[in-house]
């Protein structure tokens, strides 16, 4: 390993990723990504050392071959080393330096991110103010999570999953948007990686609004469609984060789709 301070391997883009990432920038830090597009990541073999397998490699009876489990329905190829550094065999897939320690849970790669800065922090600046940043970014994996579910059901979508992330997106955006009422940022006056997740995931959720056409199947529309009326001060933060250099380089275009239809550009 050179001098990054972690190994992410992955499927890009990947807003998950993304958090770890734009983290980095902020930090002066060095992060290493190794992955592939999304469909291309069924063929490569997930480990420390993640290579893309040659054809011949990738069959059923490969010592590694796995079922996915969340979001791929085909075969994987995970090693034994890779599933006990990542018992749940999910990527975003962080390894420390030499690969040993496997770090998951993409909010849990930001904080490594975080921890490994020295100087400027991002996560608080005493244990009290860095658990704070922690409440915030537990509040945000219930909402991603749920946030998952829904999108990976919008080939198929039911109104109980609907109802459910309705639910959870009222409840995570009014905590968010009262949070902004009392603070410049979401743990308080400074930047945390608490706002990094919300933006990240908040950002991947909002393409719920290209599923116009499932949603109205169920006569349902988009849950954050009024969004920027309902939750002003979580919309704006959004907007104005993603704009921030550190966040563009990773997000680009991500969001102008959004702002499009919002008449923002
Ligand atoms: N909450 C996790 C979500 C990670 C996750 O669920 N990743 C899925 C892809 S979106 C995965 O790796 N699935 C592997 C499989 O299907 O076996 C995070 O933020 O890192």
């Amino acid at each position: 390993m050179t001098d990054s301070v972690l190994r992410i391997f992955s499927y890009v883009p990947n807003p998950r990723v993304w958090k770890a990432l734009i983290a980095a920038d902020l930090l002066g830090l060095e992060v290493e990504l190794l992955g592939d597009k999304p469909a291309n990541l069924s063929q490569w073999l997930w480990d420390y050392d993640a290579r893309l397998l040659s054809a011949e490699e990738r069959q059923d009876d490969h010592p590694s071959a796995r079922k996915g489990r969340r979001g791929f329905s085909g075969t994987l190829f995970k090693t034994d080393g890779f599933l006990a550094a990542h018992p749940f065999g999910t990527v975003p897939a962080a390894f420390g330096p030499g690969g040993e320690v496997g770090i998951f849970e993409s909010n849990s790669i930001l904080r490594a991110v975080a921890r490994a800065g020295s100087g400027k922090s991002l996560y608080g600046r005493d244990a009290y103010a860095a658990s704070r940043i922690d409440s915030f970014l537990d509040a945000n994996l219930v909402f991603a999570r749920e946030a998952q579910v829904y999108l990976l059901a919008m080939d198929n979508l039911s109104k109980p999953v609907y109802q459910r992330m309705a639910a959870a997106y009222e409840f995570y955006l009014a905590g968010v948007e009262a949070a902004l009422g009392h603070a410049a940022y979401l743990a308080g006056d400074e930047l945390s990686i608490a706002d990094i997740s919300f933006v990240c995931d908040f950002a991947q959720f909002l393409r719920e609004g290209h599923y116009h056409e499932q949603l109205a199947v169920l006569s349902l529309a988009p849950i954050s469609a009024n969004g920027r009326q309902v939750y002003p001060r979580a919309f704006a933060h959004l907007l104005t984060l993603s704009e921030q250099v550190e966040f563009a380089r990773h997000m680009g275009s991500y969001l102008d789709w959004f702002k499009r239809a919002q008449g923002l550009m």
